[in-house]
């Protein structure tokens, strides 16, 4: 019953964020300075190409995220990837963006969480099973230092953002392309979410050795 109401009332929202996403697109694609604020758009950054396997967007607070992810529930992705492409020979590649942790995610116990940043080749960047959702009770009704609440399943979520930020070194790229996952693995299928935002990728040419 929960799950029909989540469904209808999504796709009530979704044209709606839809457009505003395709005019934002237009905007930073046309100016080339505001793009670079959605994590949605396909993006020119210091030349370098990028493309989401992903669609989907929430509202959060004032911004449009990427997400909401899930793994342990259907209605939601279970990751999302970046291809980066058209990548100068020999760069570094620095990626920073926004993690969004939504809910009672857990630092260790049963109900253990965690969360990766990989290279589809092989390879993991971002390893995170620490988190910053902390709460004042043991029922976990009062949250500690969250910057704000997100309305799920008809509860409000508080969530917490944390800015991360990995560089990769030419010789973890092959060719001039490369794949990025964004993961997580959860318990809570209600409970628990993550999105992404202020994604960055800027690359940094490094003289070949000789
Ligand atoms: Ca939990
Ligand atoms: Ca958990």
């Amino acid at each position: 019953m929960n799950n029909r109401k989540m469904k209808t009332n999504r796709l009530g929202f979704m044209p709606a964020i839809f457009f505003i996403l395709a005019a934002t697109a237009c905007g930073g694609t046309v100016s080339g300075g505001t793009s670079s604020e959605s994590s949605m758009s396909p993006d020119f950054e210091g030349g370098v190409k990028l493309e989401w396997a992903s669609d989907r967007s929430f509202p959060i607070g004032n911004k449009n995220v990427q997400g909401l992810f899930n793994d342990r529930n259907p209605e939601f992705n279970p990751a999302t990837q970046l291809k980066i492409s058209k990548i100068p020979s020999g760069s570094r590649i620095d990626l920073s963006f926004d993690l969004y942790l939504i809910g009672t995610w857990d630092s260790g116990g049963k109900q253990a969480d965690r969360w990766t940043l990989g290279m589809k080749e092989g390879g993991i960047l971002l390893d995170l099973t620490t988190f910053p959702n902390r709460f004042k009770d043991p029922g976990e009704k009062v949250p500690d230092g969250n910057e704000g609440f997100v309305r799920i399943y008809r509860h409000d979520r508080a969530y917490w953002v944390e800015s991360r930020r990995v560089s990769i070194s030419p010789d973890q790229i092959r060719g001039d392309s490369l794949v990025l996952v964004f993961r997580g693995y959860l318990t809570g299928r209600k409970t628990e979410f993550w999105a992404i935002d202020n994604v960055r990728v800027t690359t940094h040419p490094i003289a070949s050795p000789r």
